[in-house]
């Protein structure tokens, strides 16, 4: 009987002292396990004389109730004291800085960027339309012929006969030509979309394409604006050359060329020693155009323009190969951060 006192004394002591879970589990071995304190005091009960065993006996036992409450109730407090310590210790501060990771605008962007802010400070609309596109709009509405090359598979992603990934962002103005009737001044910026890829060719691309359409508009208006960007996005000594072309939507057609921003106009590898670059394509509405968009193309007439931000881009910083900007290589794209 002493004994039993003993443990329960030695016991309460032991358990008071507990602060972690894994002492818990020990003192629950210690006391009550297999070889533990109780099971080695019940072995003794053969010990002793026939009618003391059964007070004995329940003695142990209540003891032995008395060491499982009492754990358990320890084994919960002492939980939620480790989850306290865990909450001070490890607690986030919300507040502090962070790692930032490192981020610009891509160089396609601030080109493109550049390009709009020179067109709306002349009075320009910008406008963006749909990337998927009917053929009406891309081929029929600009008086591109049912046999006309562009329309090839080869050349245009379709996704039905009649719908297909825009291979310029001219829909955009059908569409808007539809809509408004002349004085217009429009931009078209966007993304587009034809089967080709190489060195200078991107299955997926940007363009600009300008569009004015207004009473006595002239070649002349043409040039003076496109002198106007070009002289903002290469330098003021810039020159403008029209070189006669051919589009189905415009009538007359021109090439664009630019003095090669490298030599100045000297001749060099860049411009092949010729002095000028070939940078856009451009001409006066052709009037089915503007007919077929519902323009009365007898009282107005117009000029457009359409220019690959990548071309464009690729002159201006003096880039080898278009797959640059699509890469991700922040070596790459660092250059461009002002
Ligand atoms: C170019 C070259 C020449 C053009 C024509 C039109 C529209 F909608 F008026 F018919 N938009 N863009 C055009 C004209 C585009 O890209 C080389």
């Amino acid at each position: 009987m002493s004994k039993i006192a003993e443990i329960k004394s030695s016991f309460e002591a032991e358990v008071k002292s507990c602060v972690k879970i894994s002492e818990v589990q020990d003192m629950k071995v210690k006391y009550l396990g297999k070889s533990g304190e109780l099971t080695a005091l019940l072995k003794e009960i053969k010990n002793l004389p026939s009618e003391e065993r059964p007070v004995f006996g329940a003695k142990v036992n209540e003891l032995r109730n008395f060491i499982e409450n009492a754990l358990q109730e320890k084994l919960f407090k002492v939980k939620e004291l480790e989850m306290q310590e865990k909450l001070q210790n490890e607690k986030i501060d919300v507040s502090l800085t962070s790692v930032k990771p490192w981020g610009a605008l891509h160089p396609i962007t601030l080109v493109e960027n550049e390009i709009c802010n020179l067109m709306i400070a002349m009075g320009f609309e910008v406008a963006s339309g749909p990337e998927i596109e009917t053929d009406y709009y891309n081929f029929q509405a600009l008086n591109i012929p049912e046999d006309h090359p562009a329309r090839d598979m080869q050349d245009t992603f379709y996704i039905t006969d009649s719908i297909l990934l825009r291979t310029h962002t001219s829909p955009m103005q059908a569409r808007l030509m539809e809509k408004k009737q002349p004085p217009i001044k429009m931009i078209c910026p966007g993304k587009v979309f034809r089967s080709d890829s190489d060195a200078s060719h991107s299955p997926v691309f940007h363009q600009i394409e300008g569009l004015v359409v207004d009473k006595n508009v002239t070649l002349r208006d043409l040039k003076g604006t496109l002198e106007y960007i070009a002289s903002h996005l290469f330098g003021s000594n810039t020159k403008v050359r029209f070189r006669p072309s051919f589009f189905p939507f415009t009538e007359p057609s021109v090439e664009v060329d630019l003095t090669c921003s490298n030599c100045g106009g000297k001749g060099c590898s860049l411009c092949k020693g010729t002095g000028w670059i070939e940078v856009l394509g451009a001409g006066m509405v052709n009037p089915y155009v503007l007919e077929n968009s519902g323009i009365d193309s007898g009282k107005y007439n117009g000029y457009a323009f359409g220019m690959g931000v990548e071309r464009i881009a690729i002159i201006k910083y003096g880039i080898p190969d278009i797959r640059l900007f699509y890469e991700n290589d922040k070596r790459f794209l660092k250059q461009f951060v002002k």
